[in-house]
């Protein structure tokens, strides 16, 4: 009975929001204390902002690091990601590797394209994670600058199940974590130690975001970029290692530079299998892996 409440409880909320203009959501927040959008599913209308982009002509740079092991997600990834990110939009795919020989040969559709870049094979995997942050200033200094307008910075253990589209442009873009959209604010899971540059005070902090996806304008993601590996340099010349390595550091620059949107855990989700009720869609997930088998030693 509850249950068929609820459901006439959404259908209503659907009717009154076409007739009377109403907010299509009141089961979550969909703007931030700070006015910034949280994206949900039902809070935009996908063809009206598709029509408003498409007068636009922008260019889409993702990036992507597939290193040892981590090369077998590729064709999942791309696949998934020709069929349901940004289609119809002009996307470059940079794809860092220690093992060009090993990308899988996806056929990409019009307008876009696939830049592989070789870098040096790297045992540690903190040197991995974290040098992640160096190569990506490097490539928006460097490259970018008259190629793209906007950049999402992706990890590759991931695939798309649903639409993500130009809803989630803006000029800061963070993804709110799935384990911690519905939890209270001290069960965040913030470096804490007051030597670490990634430092939060404990009580503080906005939202807790997910490292695995961030983007924005190629200038605001720059400065993302740049601070974050100032910051990183400090910690290692220091021996710290934030908890959460540079998703600590990610967190610690979103607390300070708050972001102009966010996009909800339906962009980030983290196994496909696990369910909650405000979360109607997923478009995005983190694939189950075996750490064991594909992480180095
Ligand atoms: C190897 C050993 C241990 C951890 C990672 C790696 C590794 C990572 C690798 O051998 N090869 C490689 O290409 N990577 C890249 O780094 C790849 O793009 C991968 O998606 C990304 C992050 O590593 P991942 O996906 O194993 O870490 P998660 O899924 O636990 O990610 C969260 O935490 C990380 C920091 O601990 C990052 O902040 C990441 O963005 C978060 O999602
Ligand atoms: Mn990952």
């Amino acid at each position: 009975r509850t249950q068929r409440m609820a459901f006439s409880a959404a259908i209503v909320a659907t009717l009154a929001s076409w007739v009377f203009n109403t907010p299509p959501r009141t089961d979550v927040a969909s703007v931030t204390p700070w006015l910034a959008p949280i994206v949900w599913e039902g809070t935009f209308d996908s063809t009206l902002i598709d029509s408003i982009y498409k007068q636009q002509n922008i260019t889409v740079a993702t990036t992507l690091f597939a290193l040892g092991k981590y090369t077998r997600f590729l064709k999942d990834f791309l696949e998934s990601a020709e069929e349901h990110y940004f289609v119809g939009f002009r996307v470059h795919y940079y794809l860092f590797t220690d093992q060009p020989e090993a990308i899988p040969n996806v056929k990409l559709g019009q307008e876009r394209y696939l830049t592989v870049k070789k870098v040096p094979s790297l045992n540690r995997w903190q040197d991995i994670s974290m040098g992640r942050m160096e190569i990506l200033k490097k490539l928006i200094e460097n490259e970018l600058a008259n190629e793209a307008d906007y950049i999402f910075c992706l990890d590759v253990d991931t695939k798309f199940y649903g639409r993500w589209g130009v809803e989630t442009l803006g000029h800061l873009v963070g993804v709110i974590h799935p384990w911690f959209f519905n939890v209270p604010r001290f069960i965040f899971t913030y470096e804490h130690r007051r030597e670490s540059q990634a430092y939060i005070p404990a009580g503080e902090g906005d939202y807790y975001y997910t490292g695995a996806a961030f983007g924005g304008s190629l200038k605001d993601v720059q400065n993302l970029t740049k601070t974050c590996r100032e910051q990183l340099n400090i910690d290692a010349a220091n021996s710290i290692e934030a908890i959460w390595h540079e998703e600590s550091h990610l967190n610690k620059y979103f607390f300070y530079n708050k972001p102009s949107k966010l996009l909800s855990p339906e962009y980030l989700w983290r196994d496909i299998s696990m369910s909650a009720g405000q979360v109607k869609i997923i478009r995005f997930s983190h694939v189950a892996k075996n750490n064991a088998e594909v992480r180095p030693n």
